[in-house]
């Protein structure tokens, strides 16, 4: 397995449609974000059976950062409990994004605490979109990343990259990761291991705390309209109305945050390896072991229905006849 991950629009589902060859991940336009919840695509290069993970970005335009972190979570705890190999993680950022802006600062965070020191060597950082830049240009961005904002991890065994934007460069990409040995992020370890819940995580942690910030922030401005409401003489009835449209939309804000930060209150691993016990028995009894651990991954994942000859060609492969769709839920 190799993770995928990056802002909204860094093109995650583009890198791994190249991979495939084919479109199997669904891109989005540049300015909505696209990829809804982890999706698992199957991918064959050579001899080699390889499932990559699209992530959404976080900062994503329709979710909250606590639901994909969960999500992330679950899916890394999955394939952990199973024994499947983790081979790396990219990391995909566009060349050319003049600034390293708020999302891009908050998502790498967010990244490197999934991580954790030990595992930065099975991390690809991968610049893309070069041949939208100027040469001079891009190569003085790449230099900034090199020596300020991605300086610890490639100080501490991750390697950077450009993608060219075609299949023969993702391939080399992804062919760099799968001769690492397997790795065991931080994330896994503080979740499987140690059971620990999403919110005393490193990565959940940081969330929640960025969560805790914006909780005050709108506590502020609600104490701030109260004491407007106030001052307001009675006659000036629009004035009020308006601000307590304000104050109500703030007030929902408020509860988002604070849904948000419970939602992190779960010992992910736990959970996880509970749901996987239920649902293993009885599979492994009738499936061999590979159909039988996508069948359990797509609890955790989505598959997109557009694969599932990909599968078929792999379990055919192991010797199995089997009919994809009868146990994958799509
Ligand atoms: N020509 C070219 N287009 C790209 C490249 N990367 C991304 N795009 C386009 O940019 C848009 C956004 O790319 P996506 O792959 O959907 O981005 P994403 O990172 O998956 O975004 P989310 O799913 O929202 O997190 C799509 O229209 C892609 O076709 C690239 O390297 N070259
Ligand atoms: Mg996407």
């Amino acid at each position: 397995m190799i993770v995928v991950m990056g802002v909204t629009g860094a093109g995650k589902s583009y890198f791994i449609n190249q991979l495939a060859g084919r479109e199997i991940a669904k891109e989005g336009s540049d300015l909505d974000s696209c990829t809804e919840g982890c999706q698992l695509l199957p991918i064959t290069l050579g001899h080699t059976k390889v499932m990559m993970i699209d992530t959404p970005g976080f900062d994503d335009t329709q979710r909250t950062d606590s639901e994909i972190l969960t999500e992330i979570a679950r899916i890394l705890s999955a394939q952990y409990e199973l024994g499947v190999e983790l081979k790396g993680i990219i990391y995909i950022h566009r060349i050319t994004d003049i600034r390293y802006g708020r999302a891009a600062v908050k998502t790498f965070e967010i990244f490197k605490k999934i991580c954790g020191e030990t595992a930065l060597n099975n991390v690809l950082l991968v610049t893309s979109r070069w041949k939208e830049v100027n040469p001079t240009t891009g190569a003085e961005r790449e230099r900034q990343l090199k020596e300020k904002f991605w300086a610890y991890m490639l100080g501490h065994g991750s390697n950077m990259s450009r993608f060219h934007g075609d299949r023969p460069s993702a391939v080399s990409l992804v062919s760099q990761l799968l001769q690492k040995d397997t790795v065991v992020l931080q994330l896994q370890k503080e979740l499987v291991d140690e059971g620990k819940q999403l919110d005393d995580t490193a990565a959940g942690a940081y969330v929640s705390d960025n969560l805790e910030k914006l909780k005050q922030q709108y506590q502020d401005e609600l104490a701030s309209l109260e004491r407007l409401k106030q001052d307001l003489l009675d006659n000036d009835r629009a004035m009020k109305r308006q601000i307590q449209r304000d104050w109500e939309a703030e007030s929902a804000r408020l509860r988002q945050a604070q849904n948000d930060q419970v939602s992190l209150q779960h010992a992910v691993g736990v959970e996880v390896r509970q749901e996987i016990k239920e649902k293993r028995s009885g599979l492994t009894k009738v499936l061999p072991f590979v159909p039988a651990m996508v069948s359990i991954l797509a609890a955790f994942v989505g598959i997109p229905p557009g694969v599932t000859d990909i599968f078929a060609n792999w379990f055919a492969d192991l010797g199995t006849d089997l009919n994809v769709s009868d146990f994958l839920s799509f």
